[in-house]
């Protein structure tokens, strides 16, 4: 067991970057081994759907959706592969002084390490399941060849212990995405299976627009606490005949339902209910409650007043990229200023749009950029009241603040208070 508390995610990624593939062997090796022999014969984009864009501005294209590279393409010769390698454990994470929880760990921090590449280029994630659980990674947001969308006993099989999983896939569309496990994700999300995937586009027109130097990735999301460490206990008492079964992964297929619930198609997930097979949703649940309780509501896993403060000087922008990476809406207000809404799910908005508060959907990317207009300590937080605790007690949940690091020569006094209970 280890803290990962005070471990910051660039220790723990190993990156063997802008590996440059140089051999047509080895971009054969690539689009065979991980592709399967049909992503060869597959670069030809698919047909434009109809459309008709009259009636809407003559800027709009009905075709703009589709993907700039085809989805099933494979590295060519020369093109960057960015290489991670991804290893899931076990670990303990601490929330607040007096929380911490087990959690499942993408190299040991809680959220996983943020993976930042350039639009294009290619990303190889060598993802090993070091836990008794299945797992896999899905890649929010991005537009890849559906075996590599990591759903678990849906485009792939789940990623048994000790196994190692490649994914691969281009770097597309840009802008804030994010990662998270698709197995059972009430319980393994809010047990930390999640991470920011940034796209970086070639030309960036937010950076343009508002020229930045600094930027902070918030990971917005929440967990209950009782749920998880009755869940991870139960998990790890039953880590020996999960273990002993994955030896031979193919007797998962075998299976066919019943035990771990799955089934080769719909007709054969009937005719198992036909014959008497009760799914466990009619009966009972893993846990007490049927629904998870939430009771702190954490930024890149941390809740007020533990977590990291967004700093900022008079007259500079900064950009930061909010990601509903849990179950739950979120509000984020900023006190004291307005701010501009300039992306969602990545992309740029046709203009900006200036808020005090901005919803953040589960499932959702939202980026924002803040301008450095009136010095002093601001509170930057979501606004629904039940997120603004922990375990029910005001102040904590998902709030942070803006800390001017000129403020002093506004003739602004900051003071270091933090309170943790009202
Ligand atoms: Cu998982």
């Amino acid at each position: 067991m280890e803290d990962s508390s005070d471990r910051k995610p660039e220790d723990q990624v190993t990156r063997r970057d802008f590996l440059s593939i140089g051999g047509t062997g080895a971009a054969a090796l690539g689009a065979g081994l991980l592709l399967g022999g049909s992503a060869r014969n597959a670069h030809a984009a698919p047909p434009a759907p109809p459309g008709n864009a009259a009636g809407w501005p003559k800027e709009f294209r009905p075709h703009s959706a589709h993907p700039v590279y085809p989805p099933r393409e494979a590295p060519r010769t020369g093109e960057k592969v960015h290489e991670f390698d991804i290893e899931l454990g076990i670990s303990v994470h601490e929330i607040v002084p007096g929380v911490k929880v087990h959690a499942f760990t993408y190299n040991g921090t809680y959220p996983g390490p943020e993976i930042r590449v350039p639009e294009g280029d290619w990303v190889l994630v060598n993802f090993k399941n070091r836990t008794s659980e299945l797992h896999t990674i899905h890649w929010h947001g991005i537009i890849l060849a559906c075996e590599m969308d990591g759903v678990p006993n849906g485009t792939q099989w789940g990623v048994g212990p000790g196994q190692t999983f490649k994914y691969l896939f281009r770097a597309q569309p840009v802008g804030t995405h994010f990662y998270h496990c698709h197995n059972m994700t009430t319980l393994h999300v809010q047990a930390g299976m999640f991470g920011a995937l940034i796209v970086e586009p070639k030309d960036d027109p937010i950076r343009r627009a508002f020229p930045y130097e600094r930027e902070y990735t918030l990971l917005l999301s929440e967990i209950d606490t009782t749920m998880v460490e009755r869940q991870m206990e139960e998990m790890m008492k039953s880590m020996g005949a999960m273990e002993k079964m994955h030896e031979r992964p193919e007797t998962m297929k075998e299976m066919n339902g019943r035990m771990m619930g799955w089934f080769a198609d719909k007709a054969a997930f009937r005719a198992a209910v036909a014959s008497g097979y009760v799914p466990p949703y009619v009966t009972s649940m893993r846990g007490h409650s049927r629904f998870p309780n939430f009771n702190f509501f954490m930024i890149n896993g941390k809740s007020y007043p533990m977590t990291d403060e967004l700093h900022i000087r008079s007259g500079e922008n900064i950009r930061v990229r909010l990601i509903g990476a849990g179950a739950m809406p979120h509000y984020m207000h900023l006190h004291g200023h307005d701010f501009w809404h300039v992306a969602q799910d990545g992309h740029p908005l046709p203009a900006p749009i200036r808020l005090n508060t901005v919803p953040v959907f589960p499932g959702t990317t939202t980026d924002i950029v803040i301008q450095g207009t009136n010095p002093g300590m601001w509170h930057f937080h979501d606004h629904s009241d039940l997120s603004s605790t922990n375990n029910g007690i005001f102040p904590g949940g998902m709030m942070t603040m803006l800390m001017y690091e000129d403020s002093a020569a506004h003739g602004v006094k900051i003071p270091g208070i933090v309170q943790v209970n009202s």
